[in-house]
């Protein structure tokens, strides 16, 4: 038996929900921070499960399986992020994984992180079309348009929110923040994103600095 991250880490690759699960709940009561055992646990074990894909020891129903095994893990973990309560909100952020893509465990620990740091988060799900992510930012106000992709087929549809902004004259109106496994800073600046998070973490600290720009701040 290894530390309590190591068990995680093979309950998650052995794709054994009921242990994966038991082992959010023991992380829980020993006090461990929520976002190491996701960070350090679950996603290092989903990150092996990703490698055995690769190379065909797993096929696609022992992925699906520990995708759920991770989700339901995650559903235990969520209280017990620091919650800033419900005083002054930091900013609105409407948040999908973009248009093809079925891959929202990534999005969804972001989500988590943002609404845990104070934002107004609205989940638009995955395989969402970049208009129906635009619309949503217009009917909430949003401040920020945030987006996954984790295929590479799939990235090539991020693009059009700076662009479809553009044509809309309404670029000005929002920050853009992208991210997901295929995504680099380069790229997303190149096309026309204002921030980029590498993991959920970097999100948090991303969506403070645009909103502080928005705000007028530098
Ligand atoms: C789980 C998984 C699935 C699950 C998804 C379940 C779910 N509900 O999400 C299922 C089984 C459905 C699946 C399906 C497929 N998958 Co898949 N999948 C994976 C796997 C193993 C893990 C992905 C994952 O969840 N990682 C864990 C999370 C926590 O990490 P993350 O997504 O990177 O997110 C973090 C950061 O990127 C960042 N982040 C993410 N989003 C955002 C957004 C913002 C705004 C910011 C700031 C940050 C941020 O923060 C997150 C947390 O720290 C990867 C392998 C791998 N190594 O990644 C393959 C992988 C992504 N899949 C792959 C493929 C090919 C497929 C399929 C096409 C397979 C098929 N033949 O049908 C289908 C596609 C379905 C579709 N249309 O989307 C390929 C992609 C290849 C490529 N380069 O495009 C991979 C890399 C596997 C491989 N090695 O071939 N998959």
């Amino acid at each position: 038996m290894g530390t309590i991250l190591e068990e995680i880490i093979s309950a998650t690759v052995d794709v054994d929900e009921e242990k994966s699960v038991a082992l959010a709940r023991q992380a829980m009561a020993d006090g461990m921070e929520p976002f190491e055992v996701i960070q350090n646990g679950y996603a290092r074990g989903m990150k092996i499960v990703g490698e055995k894909f690769a190379t065909l020891e797993y096929f696609l129903p022992e992925v699906m399986l520990s995708a759920d095994a991770m989700t339901a893990a995650i559903e235990v973990l969520k209280p017990y992020f620091k919650d800033r309560g419900k005083q002054d909100s930091r900013g609105t952020i409407v948040i999908a994984t973009i248009q093809g893509d079925m891959h929202d465990l990534g999005k969804n620990i972001v989500k988590i992180m943002l609404e845990a740091d104070g934002f107004v988060v609205h989940d638009l799900g995955a395989n969402v079309p970049v208009r129906d992510l635009i619309d949503k930012a217009e009917a909430v106000q949003a401040d920020i348009i945030a987006a996954s992709a984790i295929l590479t087929t799939t990235m090539a549809h991020m693009p059009d929110i700076s662009s479809i902004l553009d044509e809309l004259g309404m670029r000005d109106r929002y920050m853009i923040m992208l991210g997901g496994a295929p995504v680099i800073p380069q790229w997303a600046r190149e096309v026309g994103a204002d921030g980029y998070g590498e993991d959920a973490s970097e999100a948090v600290a991303v969506a403070r600095r645009l909103m502080h720009k928005k705000r007028g701040g530098e």
